[in-house]
């Protein structure tokens, strides 16, 4: 027979999950060379749906320079701004259309286009600015250069990060128990299935892929 108490002590133990503490994790990327990948996309999100306030929205800087886009991929909080500034003398049609699995659902991401001139001697650079107004990846190219690649994250989460030079990103404040773990590069739009992990207060784990990078930070 079950007591009062043993009631008590069931709801408790099912609510517990929900007041978990907030644990870092650590995420290094490595590329199909087993090198660590810089310039990935770590997304982690809690199994219990647990969905964070969005991040603060930014204003942010992509330069058309040298015939590619500076930086090449941006994480950006959904809502902020993104100045497109051609530095190169030569002209530059900057196009943006959602990349990956959202490319397959048309309608969720808005995508857009600018023209830039060149840059006159002695004159400020030509700029626009776009508004990232939902959440999800966007491939960047240029019309008149077939070689020009970008890449956006549009983030509704603080827990999406880029990875550094070393391969890592940090993540803070994620709720313990599982989580989905999923890896999304510039180089492989497509995400690979995401990984399942057990978030504990401390947990570093290493995540291998199949990106090979077109090329490597020196
Ligand atoms: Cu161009």
């Amino acid at each position: 027979m079950k007591s009062p108490n043993t009631a008590a002590w069931l709801i408790a133990a099912i609510l517990c999950p929900l007041a978990a503490q907030a644990a870092t994790v650590q995420v290094t990327v490595l590329g199909r060379d087993g090198k660590p990948l810089a310039d990935a996309v770590v997304i982690v999100e809690p199994a219990s749906g647990a969905k964070p306030a969005s991040p603060t929205p930014v204003s942010a800087v992509i330069n058309q320079q040298k015939m590619q886009f500076v930086p090449g991929t941006s994480v950006l909080p959904v809502g902020s701004k993104v100045t497109f500034t051609n530095l190169d003398t030569w002209e530059h049609h900057v196009r943006g259309m959602p990349a990956g699995l959202a490319s397959l659902n048309p309608g969720t991401q808005p995508g857009f286009e600018l023209r830039l001139d060149g840059k006159a001697e002695g004159k400020d650079p030509a700029s626009a600015e776009v508004t990232l107004a939902k959440a999800g990846a966007m491939q960047l190219g240029c019309h008149l250069h077939g070689s020009m690649r970008g890449f956006i994250f549009v983030a509704d989460s603080p827990w999406t990060l880029l990875t550094d030079a070393n391969g890592v990103a940090t993540l803070q404040g994620v709720p313990e128990g599982a989580a989905k773990v999923s890896v999304v590069h510039a180089d492989q739009l497509l995400e690979g299935p995401p990984v399942t992990v057990n978030i504990t207060p401390v947990t570093a784990l290493s995540l291998p892929t199949q990106v090979q990078p077109r090329r490597r930070r020196p």
